[in-house]
């Protein structure tokens, strides 16, 4: 890609380090953490004694010590986010800090990079020009899993042979799982690669008490929030169109709240509080057909629409629907064009009406294969479509006098290579030192974290907790595998609950709240997610 005027500005921005992370001698500070005992037995070389969280603080500093160089591998895994190069810009120029003859090597593609040994060395030429940038194209990313004994064996051969001090995984709460079972494997079979992990999905899910927000959401949701501020302005404009607007971020609705917040739009659905209240797709159709004409009593025949796109996944009946087909699917090989027939025979009753009541387009969305971690690829799914189709009828079988004009978009994978925000650029930087720190001190099994992100970059604090704490047991295929838990929308937290307070006043008084573009300068706020601390929401 030829860079332009604004990625060489961008190239020339020197992300802001914590103070702490600016210091050239660290002393580090250890303490044990509790670990179910499940998850022990899980992973027994990681929990072989006790689990520890470590934290640093300075330490003096001392002329006579000689380092050595460092040798990292880095790769990215799964989705995009934006701020991904920036971690490894931060891993790259904190071992070149410590020594000169370090070096990187960024593995190919993903996972897949790993366990069949494409990599590339990273060396400044490259670190430069992506510096600041979005998208993954520096070294790319997968979506492979390392699941087979020989993918694990191979992995360590390729580490070993490259004599890497540390291997970075840069991923969302599954890749992070499979780097704890790397850690695992490689401490059972005396490697002295440490893996760290670094906390990447626009989805905001991976989160927990040491991960406050993942990179990449704060970008996400900026951009998505600039693009229904440029809706919401031509709507009240017009004021003939209702917009639907589906947002991205797999099953949570952190990124379609975040983006409700910022925005204020007619009406924002939160997966989450529909599966709570066990709301059917009836009962949202009904929902939204009476705000429609409500508003048309008030001379509105406009609107602005969030869908998240894990809604589907959360109403109940589609649920049970999805959960059905998902085991069939498991069981069963059938040509495609087979499929939708033979899943009909297969489902219980209720199911096989609903997948019949659903339009073709969307039944054969959520029929498309999973992902190789067995999700359903809501992305492919347009409910934002299936809900205007049936809102439609609706209104037609009320005899609704207004006019109902709807228009469908859909924002997903534009905000996940744009220009990462300021935010991004530092908290992924951070991030990338910081794991090349946690390596040279030979922690492995750690995320590293940047927290008190709601303070200036200069203040926050840097740690590394250890990925066996954050993990849970679920069965899959039958079987009880560890898993880091994705964090859904608290419906208790201060976040939904100002959503709520206020959703009502701006379903019919438009109080749109067009945010405009992201800027670099200036004036920053965090994402909210970081549970709205540091921020004062300010009633409308
Ligand atoms: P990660 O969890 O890997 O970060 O990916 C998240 C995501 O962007 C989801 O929001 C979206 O549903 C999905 O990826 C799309 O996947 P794909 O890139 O394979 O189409």
């Amino acid at each position: 890609i030829q860079p332009n005027n604004f990625h060489s500005l961008r190239t020339k921005y020197q992300p802001e380090l914590p103070q702490l992370l600016q210091l050239d001698e660290l002393d580090t500070k250890t303490e044990t953490i509790q670990v179910n005992a499940q998850i022990r037995e899980m992973f027994p070389f990681l929990c072989k004694e006790d689990v520890k969280a470590v934290t640093f603080q300075a330490a003096n500093a001392n002329e006579n010590t000689i380092r050595a160089p460092l040798r990292i591998g880095c790769v990215l895994s799964g989705g995009q986010a934006a701020g991904g190069h920036n971690v490894i810009v931060g891993i790259y120029e904190q071992i070149k800090r410590r020594h000169p003859n370090s070096q990187l090597f960024g593995f190919l593609k993903g996972p897949i990079g790993i366990y069949s040994g494409k990599y590339e060395e990273l060396k400044d030429d490259t670190i430069n020009y992506f510096k600041n940038r979005g998208g993954f194209d520096m070294i790319q990313s997968g979506r492979h899993k390392i699941e087979t004994e020989e993918q694990f064996k191979k992995s360590l051969q390729y580490c070993q042979s490259l004599k890497l001090d540390g291997l970075v995984v840069i991923g969302g709460d599954d890749s992070n799982t499979n780097a704890c079972l790397l850690a695992e494997y490689f401490l059972k079979n005396n490697c002295q690669t440490s893996v760290v992990g670094c906390p990447k999905t626009i989805d905001g899910d991976l989160k927990n008490e040491f991960v406050e927000v993942s990179f990449g959401f704060d970008t996400a949701c900026k951009t998505y929030s600039e693009l229904i501020g440029n809706i919401m302005l031509d709507t009240v404009s017009s004021k003939k169109y209702y917009h639907f607007i589906r947002l991205m971020g797999r099953s949570a609705s952190h990124i379609a709240l975040e983006c409700a917040l910022l925005t204020r739009p007619t009406w924002a659905y939160i997966g989450e509080e529909v599966e709570k209240n066990k709301t059917s797709l009836i009962q949202i159709v009904t929902q939204l057909s009476d705000l429609i004409e409500k508003r048309y009593k008030q001379n509105k025949n406009h609107g602005v629409i969030l869908v998240p796109e894990g809604l589907i996944e959360f109403i109940d009946e589609v649920k049970i629907l999805i959960k059905e087909i998902n085991t069939i699917l498991a069981a069963n090989k059938w040509e495609s064009d087979q499929v939708y027939n033979n899943i009909l025979t297969k489902l219980t009753p209720e199911s096989s009406k609903l997948l019949q009541f659903l339009p073709r387009s969307i039944s054969d969305q959520l029929l498309l294969d999973r992902d190789p971690h067995g999700n359903v690829q809501v992305a492919k799914i347009e409910t934002e479509k299936l809900l205007i189709e049936m809102v439609k009828v609706e209104l037609q079988r009320r005899k609704y006098a207004g006019k109902f004009s709807a228009i469908s978009h859909y924002y997903g994978y534009e905000g996940r290579c744009a220009f990462p925000t300021k935010f991004d650029c530092d908290y992924c930087y951070s991030l990338g030192v910081n794991a090349a720190i946690l390596i040279e001190n030979k922690f492995t099994g750690v995320m590293s974290c940047i927290r008190d992100l709601h303070k200036n970059p200069s203040e926050w604090n840097a740690a590394g907790f250890p990925l066996v704490t954050m993990m849970d047991v679920e069965t899959r295929k039958g079987k009880s595998v560890p898993v880091i838990k994705k964090a859904l929308v608290d419906l208790d937290g201060p976040l939904f609950k100002f959503y709520q307070q206020n959703r009502d006043k701006w379903a019919f008084h438009d109080y749109y709240h067009p945010v405009g573009p992201i800027q670099f300068e200036g004036e920053q706020v965090p994402p909210f997610l970081i549970n709205g601390k540091g921020f004062e929401f300010e009633e409308v």
